[in-house]
Order: structure tokens, then sequence, then C-alpha cells
């Protein structure tokens, strides 16, 4: 009786935690509660200014939820049109101050955030970044830096010190899709 009631207790208190988490670190964009790392001490990827410019990849249809007050999410499409298997490692766009790649991972019923380290896209591979499921978390340097119907440009940096760029439109918090 004593081991169950112990146990109650450990779950509770690891949902509070992740509740904290999300609430302070994260909000809950598209509804994804829960978050299992605070802000510093996960990998970032660094631009050197040295990279070139990367041809084998196209993205399309990027749009941003911008959600006040908390870090925002891009969504976008991107295809391999080269012939060699391509990585992406990480994001940057001027104005936010921390952008990461994220999953969406389901575990025991509730979803949280993860870091996607990488995501390699083989030779005519699609990925589909997409609410509920892999994004671009981003930042605001402030909550005026971007606005609704605003352009932004992300950045993305691949293996082998390449980059590529792509536009972005910035929708309002109960946007669901880029259309
Ligand atoms: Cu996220």
């Amino acid at each position: 009786m004593l081991k169950v009631n112990k146990l109650k207790l450990s779950a509770a208190a690891v949902a509070l935690l992740t509740f904290s988490a999300c609430a302070v670190g994260h909000g809950d964009h598209d509804h994804d509660h829960g978050h299992d790392m605070h802000h510093g001490g996960h990998s970032k990827v660094e631009f050197t200014g040295k990279e070139s410019t990367l041809d084998s990849v196209e993205f399309s249809r990027c749009w941003v939820r911008l959600v006040p007050e908390r870090p925002s999410a891009a969504y976008f499409e991107l295809k391999n049109t080269g012939s060699e298997t391509i990585t992406l490692i990480g994001a940057r766009a001027t104005n936010f101050h921390d952008v990461m790649l994220h999953q969406t991972v389901v575990k025991d019923g509730s979803s949280k955030m993860i870091n996607l380290d990488k995501l390699a896209l083989e030779p005519g591979q699609t990925a589909v970044f997409k609410p509920k499921d892999n994004h671009v978390m981003l930042t605001a340097d402030s909550a005026d830096v971007v606005k609704v119907g605003d352009k932004i440009n992300l950045e993305f940096k691949f293996e082998g010190d390449k980059v590529a760029t792509t536009e972005c439109v910035v929708k309002p918090i109960n946007a669901i899709s880029f259309d």
C-alpha cells in the first residue's frame, strides 16, 4: 500500500515538473505540452560565416506561428534535390536569439518537445515540418521585432558547412497551415 502511494506521488511530482518547464520555458504552441529541457545547455549549432550555400535543397511553404510572449514555431517543407544525402543540423534568424530544431514526441499519451539534433534526407526525399511534429522553435529578442504579416528569413545549417535560407510568412497564433 505504501509502495503504491509512493509511486503515485512520484508520478505527480514528474507531472508538476513537466508543467513548470512548459510554463517557464516554452509555452504550449500547437498544444504541445511540456518540455524536457531548459534554455541553455542544449546544443545550438554555430554559424561561422565560412559556410557555403547548399544548392541541393529546396525549401517551400514556410510559415511562422507567432505566439505572443512565448516562443513561436516555424513550419516548412524541404526537399533534397541533389544526388547525395544532406543533413540539417540547425537554424538561425535575425531578431531571434534562440532558434532550435525540435521534434514532438508522444509518450504515455501526452506530447512533449525534445531537441531534434539532426535530420538526414536522402536524394529526392522531402521532409515536412508541421504542427505537432517537427518544427523550429523561435524565441524573439523582444515582442516588437516581429508581427503578423511580416516575412522573416530562416537560415538553415547543414553538415559539411553548408547553409540555405528560406522566407517565412508570419501568421497569427490560430493559424494551422501555410494556406
Ligand atoms: Cu518546440
